[in-house]
C-alpha cells in the first residue's frame, strides 16, 4: 500500500486504549506501485502545476519558486489522540471535536485538555483500518440550538458508506438518535471520501470515493448516475430523511442522480469551503502519479473534475483522452520523493496573521510535507504555483479549522497542532 508509511510510523504510536486496533487511514492509497516519478520539469501536462517548488530549506538542490513570504509552524495542541478529522460545532465554546477512525468522536477544548468521555461512541457499528472507519463529521449550522450533528463512516457488515444524523442536547449526543441518511453500497476497502461539510448554501455536502480497487474499474467517477466517486450535496431541513435543492445538476436539466453535485473524483478525502468567499477546495488523491488540487467558485457545481478518464492534469492509462467537458485542477504534484496522498485543506481567514489571508494549506500524507498556493491566484488564472512550506515528521491525516478561522493538523502518530503562519521569510 502507498500508504506503508503511516502505517510504519503508527506502529510506534502513542500507548492508551486505541492502541490494540492499528487504525491505518491512508486516505485514497491503493496499492498501485509508485513508478519512476515525473520531474517536475518536461513532463507532459504539467505546465501551470509544477510539481511543488520547494525551498531550499527543505530540499537542497531542488529547483525553487520565490517563497512568498509566508511559513508556518506546528505548534503541539493535544497528544494521544489518533484523529482522522477535526471539527468545530460553531457554538462560540472554542471546543474541537476530534475524530477517531476507530468510531468515536472526542470533545477537546481551547486549553488542550480532552473530555475523557467521548461525545459518542459508535465503534461496534464501525469496520475501520486502512481506509475505512468513521471518516467524517459536520455540525448543524443552527448547532447547539438545532442540535444535529452528520457523520460518514463505513458501517459494519457490508461495509457501505454511510451518511447518519444524530442529535445532541446540551452538549450531550444521544447515542440512539441515529437516523440513516444515506447507505452507498461498496465492493472494496479502499477509496471510501468520508468528508462532510456544510456549505456556505446550507446544505450539506459528502464526498465518496470511487468505491476502490484501483484504476476504478467500474467506472464510478464518469458516470452521473453514481453515488461513488463524487461530491454529494443534500438538503437536511427538507424532506424525509432529505431533500434535492432546487439547484444541483439534476434540476438543471443534466441527467445525474439527484444528489451529485460534481463527478470525476477518485477519491476527495478532504476538501473545505472557503469561509469568506464560499469557493469549494478539494484535495482528490491520485491514483500513481498525481495529486490534485480542485478549485469551485461558490455555486459552481455541475463539474466534472475528470477521474478516471485523466488523473491530474496527464490522461491517466493513455496518451491522450477526450478532455471536453472536464474541469481541470488548478495544482498537481507528483509522486516524487516518496509523496503519497494529498490531504485537502483550507484557505486561511484567520485573524492572527492577517498577511497570511487567502492562502490555500494542504500536505501530503507519507511524507509530511506541507504546501500552499494562493487561493485567489488559482481560481482567476485557473492555476497556482505550489509552495513547499514545511518538511515535518507528521504522518498529516486532515487539517482542521475552529470557529475563528485558526488551522489545525491531526496527525496519524496521535498528536493534533496548530498550525501557526508567519510571515516575512520566517
Ligand atoms: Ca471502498
Amino acid at each position: 500500500m502507498a500508504g506503508s508509511v503511516a502505517v510504519a510510523l503508527l506502529a510506534g504510536a502513542c500507548a492508551g486504549p486505541i492502541t490494540s486496533v492499528t487504525p491505518i487511514p491512508t486516505p485514497g492509497s491503493t496499492s498501485t506501485p509508485t513508478p519512476a516519478t515525473p520531474s517536475a520539469t518536461g513532463s507532459p501536462g504539467t505546465a501551470g502545476s509544477p510539481t511543488p517548488s520547494t525551498s531550499a530549506s527543505n530540499t537542497p538542490g531542488a529547483s525553487t519558486t520565490p517563497p512568498p513570504g509566508v511559513s508556518i509552524q506546528i505548534v503541539p495542541f493535544v497528544d494521544k489522540v489518533i484523529a482522522v478529522f477535526l471539527a468545530t460545532a460553531n457554538d462560540g465554546t472554542g471546543d474541537l471535536y476530534a475524530v477517531e477512525q476507530i468510531g468515536k468522536i472526542v470533545r477537546l477544548h481551547a486549553d488542550g485538555s480532552v473530555d475523557a468521555t467521548p461525545f459518542l461512541d459508535i465503534n461496534d457499528q464501525v469496520v475501520y483500518g486502512g481506509e475505512q472507519g468513521l471518516l467524517g463529521l459536520a455540525f448543524h449550522p443552527g448547532y447547539p440550538a438545532d442540535g444535529r450533528f452528520y457523520v460518514m463512516y463505513t458501517a459494519a457488515g457490508a461495509g457501505a458508506n454511510t451518511i447518519a444524523q444524530f442529535t445532541a442536547t446540551n452538549g450531550v449526543a444521544d447515542p440512539s438518535s441515529e437516523k440513516i441518511l444515506l447507505s452507498i453500497p461498496d465492493f472494496a476497502p479502499n477509496h471510501n471520501g468520508g468528508m462532510l461539510a456544510f456549505g456556505p448554501d446550507g446544505y450539506l455536502y459528502a464526498g465518496t470515493g470511487d468505491g476502490g480497487d484501483a484504476g476504478d474499474p467500474h467506472g464510478n467517477g464518469q458516470n452521473p448516475q453514481a453515488l461513488l466517486g463524487k461530491i454529494l450535496r443534500i438538503d437536511v431541513d427538507h424532506g424525509d430523511p432529505y431533500a434535492i435543492p432546487a439547484t444541483n445538476p439534476v434540476n438543471r436539466g443534466m441527467d445525474w442522480a439527484p444528489e451529485v453535485w460534481d463527478m470525476g473524483m477518485r477519491n476527495p478525502w478532504r476538501y473545505s469551503f472557503d469561509r469568506q468567499t464560499s469557493d469549494l477546495w478539494i484535495g482528490d488523491v491520485g491514483q500513481g502519479l498525481w495529486e490534485e488540487v480542485d478549485a469551485e467558485p461558490a455555486g459552481l457545481g455541475g463539474r466534472n473534475y475528470g477521474w478516471n478518464t485523466m488523473e491530474g492534469l496527464t490522461c491517466y492509462n493513455a496518451d491522450t483522452c477526450d478532455q471536453t467537458g472536464l474541469t481541470l485542477p488548478v495544482a498537481t504534484y507528483g509522486h516524487g520523493q516518496g509523496r503519497c496522498a494529498i490531504i485537502g485543506g483550507y484557505v486561511y481567514r484567520g485573524s492572527a496573521t492577517p498577511a497570511a489571508d487567502g492562502t490555500y494549506v494542504f500536505a501530503d500524507d507519507c511524507t509530511g510535507q506541507f504546501f500552499s498556493l494562493d487561493a485567489a491566484t488559482a481560481l482567476a488564472t485557473g492555476s497556482a504555483t505550489i509552495t513547499t512550506l514545511l518538511k515535518t515528521e507528521l504522518a498529516p491525516s486532515s487539517f482542521g479549522q475552529d470557529q475563528n478561522g485558526e488551522l489545525y493538523v491531526t496527525d496519524l502518530n496521535g498528536t493534533i497542532d496548530r498550525i501557526v503562519f508567519q510571515f516575512g521569510g520566517g
